[in-house]
């Protein structure tokens, strides 16, 4: 039985009364982890938010996607795969400090090292949380992944502000990998970036630091998969895995009500959907996050079923790479 230090069980299990015997629903696959077994996919929450720039609920998440575990199926009726094949379980939540926020981060990179030495083929699936978690999950990997990582990031901003203004937050993932040296611009590609949501400045600092970037404009002429295959094509030259991350504020606020970040004319979610499929195929891609949901402010938890299905449908393309 391991106990792998900072990591705590999950605080919250969904169970079933009823079940139809011709269906199983995620909460019947996605079970907590017995601390023993062999496990192929880890769900790994993060629940911090006190770091976001923006009033948050996002350490909530995890627990709400949890919540919704017992009402989505694990069949994709699109892809023809049964995510019951994939052994996958539920690992438990980061453990954070109250009030050290630079505590937290520390704990989120030491706990995820930790689980991936008690668990070396785990592929970790990690709900935030806010975007502020992605710079000590990504030093975690790196830890894993010695080498050069790459990014694909998905979000409506660049989050390289600097470090000066507020500390490490939910703007600052970016910045904060690059200035450590964890991460090289030119292997990271931003996919979804919006007007009136970012500065000409980071802009400059972006391009400057080799950072590919595409628009959601770009995203709604050209098409998402083009993109995301550029993005794969930025984030795999020349290095040993990627990670991809998720900030759910770039789909549009119609389909996205519970962002703290809210954005128009964002991107929607099958283009989200599609692009983390293709995702999910890539047998470079070793991680995966999703960040930046406030199930507080999320009528009937709209944007936290988006998050499941982001998971899920990554989790569909994960299973194409079998053979
Ligand atoms: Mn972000």
């Amino acid at each position: 039985m391991h106990k792998i230090d900072l990591l705590n069980p999950p605080e919250l299990v969904r169970r079933l009364n009823w079940r139809d015997r011709y269906e199983t629903k995620v909460a019947q696959w996605l079970l907590p982890w017995d601390g023993e077994e062999a496990v192929e996919i880890g769900f790994i929450g993060v629940p911090l938010s006190k770091t976001s720039i923006s009033v948050s609920g996002a350490s909530l998440t995890p627990n709400a996607l949890r919540e919704l575990f017992a009402n989505v199926t694990t069949y994709s009726i699109d892809y023809d795969v049964d995510l019951q094949e994939l052994k996958a379980r539920d690992l438990g939540d980061i453990q954070m400090h109250v009030t050290d926020l630079l505590r937290c981060h520390a704990n989120i990179e030491q706990g995820l090292a930790n689980v991936y030495e008690t668990l070396p083929d785990l592929f970790p699936i990690i709900a935030g949380g806010d975007h502020s978690i992605t710079c000590p999950s990504v030093k975690a990997f790196k830890r894993r992944y010695p080498g050069k990582i790459g990014i694909v990031q998905i979000d409506s901003h660049m989050d390289v502000r600097n470090l000066e203004d507020g500390g490490p937050s939910n703007g600052t993932p970016i910045r904060g990998l690059l200035e450590s040296g964890t991460v090289e611009g030119r292997h990271i590609a931003q996919i979804g970036l919006h007007s009136f949501a970012n500065s000409k400045p980071y802009r400059d600092y972006a391009r400057a630091q080799g950072i590919t970037q595409f628009t959601a404009r770009q995203v709604a002429r050209e098409g998402i998969e083009p993109i995301v295959r550029q993005a794969m094509a930025v984030a795999g030259d020349g290095t040993d895995a990627i990670y991809v991350t998720v900030d759910m504020d770039v789909l549009d606020q119609a389909y996205a009500p519970g962002v703290p970040a809210m954005v128009a004319a964002g991107m929607t979610s099958w283009q989200l959907l599609d692009a983390v499929y293709l995702l999910g195929q890539n047998p470079q891609v070793k991680g995966l996050d999703v960040v930046c949901v406030d199930p507080v402010q999320d009528p009937r938890r709209a944007t936290v079923r988006t998050a499941l299905y982001v998971i899920l449908t990554f989790l569909a393309g994960y299973m194409k790479r079998k053979p």
